[in-house]
């Protein structure tokens, strides 16, 4: 898959893409991160990429032509690329519009800064505006940075084959269970005797019930996608009884 991010601020993208699972994809050729400094295409003496708003206002907004011309740039070898702009303003972002979003082959994400592009950028040049979350960045680098490592964790060959990306989590709708290593003992706290038990049917029904119980207390919204056994509801029914709605760690 490959990525083009068209900034203003291309230093900020010199280590993500360079360090562990991320940089070694880059290196086996599983992805490719060209990142493009719009800049580059501007084509007056100045190099000025924004401008006062039309209607006044504070702030500055950025030109059409420079992005225009990045973007016609990183499209000239694949007219087909989806081209994203990253804004508050956008669809959520989230693991099921992540898998969606995998299969395609050229992403072109856009990074805004100051009050946000040219509205005819818009209009002319983004198939899909995304927002990574309800909060406001400083600009769109860091929401394209979290896509590129979303999606490119979802990439066959990306991760090692001991850290799947199907069992994750939100694949299944539900939270992950409570992990321990070693030691046995740190400051008096031990670990959960069923996980030292050997006893792997035991563990098993441990984990999905831990799992449960976190879901329920933390994101109960989430439960409404999860897959449940009729086991799995008689102890939903269990936590809820027991524990009220009561939430557990996440206290303010
Ligand atoms: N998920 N930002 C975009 C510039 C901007 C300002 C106003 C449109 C209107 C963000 C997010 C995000 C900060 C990127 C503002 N664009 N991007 N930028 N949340 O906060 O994606």
């Amino acid at each position: 898959m490959r990525f083009d991010i068209l900034t203003l601020f291309p230093a900020m993208f010199s280590s993500p893409f360079e360090a562990s699972i991320l940089g070694k994809a880059v290196e086996k050729g599983l992805i490719e991160i060209r990142i493009v400094n719009i800049r580059d295409f501007t084509s007056d003496k100045h190099h000025v990429v924004d401008d006062t708003p039309y209607g006044g206002g504070q702030g500055m907004v950025m030109k059409v032509e420079p992005i225009a011309r990045a973007i016609e740039w990183a499209k000239a070898e694949s007219p087909s690329a989806w081209t994203i702009y990253l804004t508050p303003q956008g669809r959520s972002f989230n693991q099921e519009r992540a898998e969606a979003l995998s299969s395609k082959t050229h992403l072109i994400l856009l990074c805004g800064r100051y009050e946000g592009v040219d509205e005819r950028v818009r209009e002319m040049f983004v198939d899909e505006e995304v927002s990574i979350g309800d909060y406001v960045l400083t600009g769109g680098e860091l929401a394209a940075m979290v896509m590129v490592d979303t999606l490119s964790r979802l990439l066959p060959g990306v991760l090692g084959c001991d850290q799947s990306a199907e069992e994750d989590s939100f694949s299944e709708s539900l939270l992950e269970y409570p992990q321990y290593t070693r030691p046995i003992d740190f400051r008096g706290q031990g670990v959960p005797e069923v996980l030292v038990s050997g006893n792997h049917e035991a563990i098993f029904q441990w984990r999905r019930k831990e799992a449960l119980r976190r879901t329920v207390t933390r994101r109960p919204d989430l439960l409404a996608k999860a897959n449940l056994s009729e086991t799995d509801k008689r102890f939903i029914d269990e936590i809820l009884q027991s524990e009220g709605t009561r939430t557990r760690g996440d206290g303010v």
